[in-house]
């Protein structure tokens, strides 16, 4: 067997001089290459240090390959592709280095894998007709689902993938609104999720399939019966304010964002309001118009700057009270970029006299035991917005609870109202979806 490196893969280069256009491979035909492949393996972990996994192409005719994916001495899937396709995965390829990505066990990488090259087999004539941004999203949301589904497989909690589910057709129903009827985008979306089930039992092992299966059927069954609920706009009492914020953001004018916050302040409007009723409302309202796809990304992404900005401002307002001699610790654990709820929360307890150290986004669990050791807080505060990042959420209060037993744990942030009141199972001494109810029982549990 010769083999070559072709641009950052490697081609059988006898297979390419075959041309076989008409051969239709075996699994126990692709075996024979695993002694080979198994070779190349070793020579690029000492070139290139760790590797994921890598992506073998054999090239059959002009228009069609073969490609195994290959991880660690075992085949992942294999299948014929045209190479149209292959230049996709490659692009896939490489967007997955994303940092946003979530680890898990490598069963459910390879099921990533594996759902999207059915999905792609399935529906060669759709995935041909769209661009490559196109066929590249659609990869990101098979990964998606499956960091969805594995996170309610490891919790336990079937909530977590059905409201994910809704969510995710809500989604698509924006994004497909000029093209797809809502039925349409229905049964899109439910196929997209068929092709994870008929997938599970091929490279997951068997003591798993049942429940990841009853996950999947449970996500498509609570899309069938998802009726959007009849709109009732509750009302702020800070309506004029939230919307003259929301005016200044849509119209990108920072400055006037940024004033109109620090005017309110100096009216003496109350700080806790500002923050929890104006800022926090506002942003809410962003990710919803976001989710609906009535704003783009760009835009969210702006108005989370220009709020960011707007509560530094805020600082020079927030010590003057007197100081209670209590110290909270506020983190976002894991990979959980959401860092706003848990910053607010921190700011509120600054401005009610407690001192605070905020770790802001995306602490890895050890090191939020370091600082839990070194700064010896009264409270901790585990802020989560996306469910993926509740198992180290719970990994992190247990550990803390562990070392730490005298230290109150108080866990909260958007994921935990996708779940089936997860947090009752854990060592936590608070679980609020108020910041405000939050400071009031820290107060009388530190107090
Ligand atoms: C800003 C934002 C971002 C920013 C965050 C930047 C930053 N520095 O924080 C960025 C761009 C990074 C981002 C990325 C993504 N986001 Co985003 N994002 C938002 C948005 C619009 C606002 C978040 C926010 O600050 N809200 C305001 C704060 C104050 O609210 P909060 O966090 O819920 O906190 C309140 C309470 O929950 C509570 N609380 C919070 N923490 C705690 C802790 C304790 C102990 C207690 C008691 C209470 C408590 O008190 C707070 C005050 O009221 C939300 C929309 C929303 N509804 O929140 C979407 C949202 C959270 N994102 C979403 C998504 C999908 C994503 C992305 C996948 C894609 C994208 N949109 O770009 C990535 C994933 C990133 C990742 N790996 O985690 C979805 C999540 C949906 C889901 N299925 O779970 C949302 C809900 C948007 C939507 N409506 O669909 N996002």
């Amino acid at each position: 067997m010769r083999f070559a490196l072709y641009e950052g893969e490697i081609v059988d280069i006898d297979l390419c001089l075959s041309q076989l256009s008409d051969i239709k491979y075996t699994e126990e035909m692709c075996l024979k290459y695993v002694r080979g492949l198994k070779e190349i393996e070793n020579f690029l972990r000492k070139s290139y240090g760790s590797l994921m996994r890598i992506l073998f192409i054999f090239k059959l005719t002009r228009t069609h390959c073969f490609v195994i994916y290959y991880r660690e001495g075992n085949i992942i899937t294999f299948r014929e592709y045209t190479t149209h396709l292959v230049s996709v995965r490659r692009k896939a390829d490489v967007y997955k280095m994303s940092l946003l990505w979530m680890e898990y066990e490598s069963e459910f990488e390879h099921l990533v894998e594996a759902s999207f090259a059915r999905e792609s087999h399935e529906k060669e004539e759709y995935f041909q007709s769209v661009s490559d941004r196109v066929r590249k999203i659609i990869y990101r949301d098979t990964r998606y689902n499956i960091d969805y589904l594995y996170t309610a497989y490891v919790l336990d909690d079937k909530k977590i993938m059905n409201t994910y589910a809704v969510w995710l057709y809500e989604l698509m129903v924006g994004i497909h609104k000029k093209r797809f009827s809502k039925e349409q985008t229905k049964e899109y979306v439910i196929f997209h999720f068929e092709a994870i089930k008929k997938t599970i039992p091929e490279v997951v092992s068997p003591e798993k399939c049942q429940k990841l299966q009853e996950l999947v059927e449970g996500a498509q069954q609570s899309i069938r019966d998802y009726v959007p609920a009849v709109e009732v706009k509750q009302e702020s009492r800070y309506e004029t304010e939230i919307e003259e914020y929301m005016e200044a953001l849509f119209q990108k004018d920072t400055r006037k964002a940024v004033g109109l916050i620090r005017k309110y302040v100096e009216r003496g409007m109350n700080l806790d309001d500002i923050y929890v009723e104006i800022l926090s409302e506002s942003m809410k309202r962003v990710g919803e118009l976001w989710h609906t796809a009535e704003i783009t990304v760009d835009t969210e992404h702006y108005c989370t700057s220009v709020t960011q900005m707007a509560m530094a401002q805020m600082y020079d307002f927030l010590f003057d009270g007197k100081r209670s001699h209590k110290k909270i610790l506020s983190v976002c654990p894991g990979m959980e970029l959401h860092e706003m709820g848990a910053r607010i929360i921190t700011d509120l307890f600054e401005n009610h006299g407690w001192d605070s150290i905020f770790l802001g986004a995306a602490v890895p669990v050890d090191y939020i035991i370091e600082a839990v050791r070194e700064n010896q807080p009264d409270l901790v505060t585990l802020s989560v917005s996306m469910p993926q990042h509740l198992m180290d959420c719970e990994k992190a209060v247990r550990e803390i609870r562990k070392e730490f037993p005298d230290i109150k744990i108080a866990v909260g942030g958007k994921a935990f109202e996708s779940t089936n009141g997860i947090w009752k199972k854990w060592p936590v001494d608070i679980y609020s979806k108020d910041a405000r109810e939050l400071l009031a029982r820290a107060d009388q549990l530190c107090g």
